[in-house]
């Protein structure tokens, strides 16, 4: 009986009628610095479908310049444009599994493909009345999760800054670092906190030469060192790995489900961050973290600085068992002053978040915020 339902769902058509695009310009409460550059204000273009009386939110995360990634607000928004949504508008698209296909032959852009699955699920959970969490697999009501430190104007500012965090109750810390305010900074940090939780992310900042400045990282009890090489750098990630007991995360390599397998075949690391987005979906990074659990590798879900509709997503992302590491989903008020959910995220004093338990992502759109953030919009209507 259950399966005959299951069919029946899996097979129910979802005629995609409109397809809304707006893009935004979040300003953040904080200037961020990475090792790839500065941001007062973060992009990114909110997904809107209607089909059949009900309407689903995606957020497409690329980012105004293509610093984390090649892919921009800009880039997405021409591929959203000429060829996602051609593809799906007036089609019933059944599934995400059913979405991709028909995307497959748009090659690359996962985060403009990931954006619109995301709105898809959301709209079948509003279907099958099933929260996201439930569709995914999840099963934990809140998610542990930690903080992202940009980088500070001075190490000792760092201290304080982290100092704040954990005052707020974050029970996990994530720092940035790049060449020249890595090593110092991390041990001055250390050494204020002996027994905090503690990570390093240099986004892709060094190479294997540059990167032996990182070996004396090994001392400080760190939990994984995230991302040092280049994107297109498996092969010296597994050389570095060799060089190092912290275990190395790979962010910005993990581009499919088949390189997470290829990574863990060569051993460049030992912890993967997940983001739905990097990965052309949350089918992939579902599929990603499948495969991590069967070769007993620790996840977490990684953070683009999401609005409240990307970060219910991954929320009910991180709910799945695999995810033993802290996630990279900090509480509303980490990011925005104002954001475009009706929902605002705050952290539980043990340092998790509650997962919306609602139907698709839980989440409702706050239209006057919205209208304020949004740079541009455009209607793709097939009624
Ligand atoms: C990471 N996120 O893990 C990313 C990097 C990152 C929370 O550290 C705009 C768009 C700004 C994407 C800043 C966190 C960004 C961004 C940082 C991604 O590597
Ligand atoms: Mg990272």
């Amino acid at each position: 009986m259950g399966d005959t339902t299951q069919s029946r769902k899996a097979l129910e058509s979802m005629k995609i009628e409109r397809v809304s695009l707006y893009h935004l310009r979040m300003p953040l409460v904080a200037p961020f610095e990475t090792s790839f550059g500065r941001i007062d204000t973060r992009d990114c273009i909110l997904i809107e479908i209607d089909s059949q009386g009900l309407v689903g939110y995606g957020e497409c995360v690329a980012d105004r310049d293509p610093g984390y990634s090649s892919e921009t607000s800009g880039t997405a928004w021409h591929i959203l444009h000429d060829f996602i949504i051609p593809a799906i508008l007036g089609e019933d698209v059944h599934n995400a599994d059913d979405f991709q296909s028909r995307v497959a032959g748009i090659r690359g852009h996962a985060m403009a493909k990931a954006g619109v699955e995301m709105a898809l699920w959301d709209l079948l959970g509003k279907r099958d009345e099933l929260s996201l969490r439930d569709m995914l697999g999840g099963r934990q009501n809140r998610v542990a999760v930690g903080v992202s430190v940009g980088i500070q104007a001075s190490a000792p500012r760092l201290v304080e800054e982290v100092g704040g965090y954990l005052q707020q109750g974050y029970g996990r810390i994530k720092i940035k670092i790049k060449p020249g305010r890595d090593v110092t900074d991390t041990r001055l940090v250390r050494g204020a906190f002996p027994n905090i939780l503690l990570q390093v992310d240099a986004n892709s900042a060094y190479t294997l030469e540059t990167a032996t400045e990182l070996l004396a990282l090994d001392d400080l009890d760190l939990l994984l060192i995230e991302q040092p090489l280049a994107e297109d750098d498996l092969w010296d990630h597994s050389r570095l790995q060799a060089r190092v007991k912290t275990p190395i995360c790979l962010d910005e390599s993990i581009l499919s489900l088949r390189h997470a397998r290829q990574a863990l075949e060569m051993r460049a690391c030992r912890v993967v961050n997940i983001k739905a987005g990097r990965v052309g979906g949350l089918s992939q990074a579902v599929a990603i973290h499948d495969l991590c659990a069967a070769e007993g590798i620790p996840v977490w879900c990684g953070g683009m600085l999401e609005t409240g509709v990307g970060r219910a997503a991954n929320l009910a992302l991180a709910s799945l068992p695999g995810f033993t590491l802290p996630g990279d989903i900090s509480a509303s008020e980490r990011y925005y002053l104002q954001d475009i959910t009706q929902e605002r995220f705050t952290l539980n004093p043990d340092s998790t978040i509650t997962v919306p338990d609602k139907p698709g992502l839980g989440v409702s759109i706050d239209r006057a915020a919205l209208e304020r953030f949004c740079l541009q919009r455009q209607v793709f209507d097939n009624r």
